[in-house]
């Protein structure tokens, strides 16, 4: 079976302790704090690959858990950083936060990788706390908790060329003889089920990929038939060939049926480079209602017939010309995603802290709020370390670092006081 929509849950690892120790050697009897920090937890990775086409083995295993770091060690020993848990999906995999489906990411790229769920971040051991004021503190941070997501995984086939048209149209027949594609051929309608895919030679140096998709109805596009999740495969391609078979009554009438479901669906289907084909060329009667059926056109309708090849290269030659000048369609529009505007009632006044870079792997954290606050913590006990350490967090100083471009073991200064900036 075709997959193209799948659930997955994963767990990213949780950070390392930060140790809490204090160096007693021979000859160093008071070598002062020297627990060292946790090592950070694995996160879960996505990774675009060439060699894998479906979701169909994300069906089985369906939890992908990342290793937590390492606690740190005496002796200022950092934990180990857990190996991050790299999985390898198709490209075109467009990822999704299952509870608000939010956007994640879009892996359209080979070797284009994605952090789903990032590993916590290790806790500082009690070196990273000495200080002038507090020469051995008896505290250490414990690592930050992983992130636990559900995520819903699709797959866009990758296709540059779409084949649509009536059930019976002869779709599937002109895709196996375009391409290196086998799929099923017969004489009723809904034979194909899923999409096909076949790559398309066109000389040596350029191919492109075509799509068989099961044929559509009338009604498509609100669920009938196999229509709907199959017209979302047609999202990226940027070419369409609608193929209408001339062995039927009334040809231009299926064609503005189908052409109107592509333009109920939306995407911008109906807009793409078309290229109307008249199908079965070889059928009694065909050249009467070609005739009758290209009237309608201003641009040429190709004469195709698959038993005889009559029209296959033209096609060919047609779609290359026509993917040449077509840029690929982005997944998004701005219509689709404006951004936000937050309209801040208290944006004027003055912010808590700024972060200042002094200079190469120094930053400082300055403002008239934080200074105060640091005035009144009494850090010489690690009562009133703790408490500076958790109003830091609670005024989001990492994120604040981090936007300023601060990176792991870099300094960080308020007024007097010293830590190490962990990522
Ligand atoms: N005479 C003639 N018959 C054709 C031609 N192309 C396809 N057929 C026949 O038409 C029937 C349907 O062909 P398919 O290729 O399966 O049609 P399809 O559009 O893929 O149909 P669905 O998968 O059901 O949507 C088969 O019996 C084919 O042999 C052609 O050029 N000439
Ligand atoms: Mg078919």
């Amino acid at each position: 079976m075709f997959i193209d929509k799948v659930v997955v849950e994963v767990r990213s690892g949780k950070g390392g302790d930060g140790m809490i120790a204090f160096l007693r050697e021979k000859c160093m009897p008071k070598g002062g704090p020297s627990g060292g920090n946790g090592g950070r937890g694995a996160s879960i990775i996505f990774k675009a690959v060439r060699n894998i086409n479906t979701l169909f083995n994300f069906r089985h295993s369906k939890v992908f858990i990342g290793p937590d770091g390492e606690k740190g060690g005496t002796k200022n020993k950092y934990g180990h950083k857990a190996e991050d848990v790299i999985v390898e999906v198709p490209c075109g995999t467009v990822v999704y936060e299952e509870k608000n489906h939010k956007f994640i990411g879009d892996l359209s790229i080979e070797g284009q990788t994605l952090v789903v769920a990032k590993g916590g971040r290790g806790g500082r051991g009690n070196a990273a706390f000495k200080n002038d004021r507090n020469k051995c503190p008896k505290i250490a941070e414990n690592g930050l908790p992983g992130e636990n997501k559900r995520l819903i995984m699709e797959l866009k086939l990758l296709a540059d060329v779409g084949l649509v048209g009536l059930p019976n149209a002869g779709k599937s027949t002109l895709l196996s003889v375009v391409s290196n594609a086998n799929p099923v051929i017969a004489d009723y309608p809904f034979t194909t089920l899923e999409p096909n895919l076949g790559v398309v030679n066109v000389n040596k140096d350029s191919s492109f990929v075509m799509a068989d998709l099961p044929g559509l109805i009338e009604g498509a596009s609100e669920g009938k038939g196999l229509g709907l999740s199959f017209l979302r495969h047609l999202e990226r391609c940027r070419v369409i060939i609608h193929l209408v078979s001339m062995e039927e009554e009334s040809p231009y009438e299926n064609y503005k049926m189908i052409q109107n479901e592509l333009k109920s669906y939306g995407m911008g289907l109906d807009k793409r480079p078309l290229l109307v084909v008249a199908s079965k060329m070889d059928s009694e009667e065909s050249e009467i209602k070609f005739k009758e059926f290209k009237k309608h056109f201003k641009t040429p309708v190709i004469a195709l017939s698959s038993l005889t090849n009559q029209g296959v290269k033209e096609i060919v030659s047609k779609c290359q010309e026509l993917l040449a000048k077509t840029e690929k369609f982005p997944l998004f529009t701005n219509e689709e995603n404006p951004e936000v505007k937050v309209y801040d009632a208290y944006a004027n006044e003055k912010p808590i802290f700024e972060v200042v870079h002094e200079k190469e792997h120094v930053f400082r954290l300055v403002g008239e709020s934080i200074e105060r606050t640091y005035g009144l913590i009494n850090i010489s006990t690690d009562e009133g370390m703790l408490r500076l350490l958790n109003y830091l967090k609670k005024i989001d100083v990492e994120s604040a670092l981090k936007q300023k471009g601060a990176q792991d073991g870099d300094s960080v200064w308020l007024c007097d006081f010293e830590f190490e900036y962990l990522e």
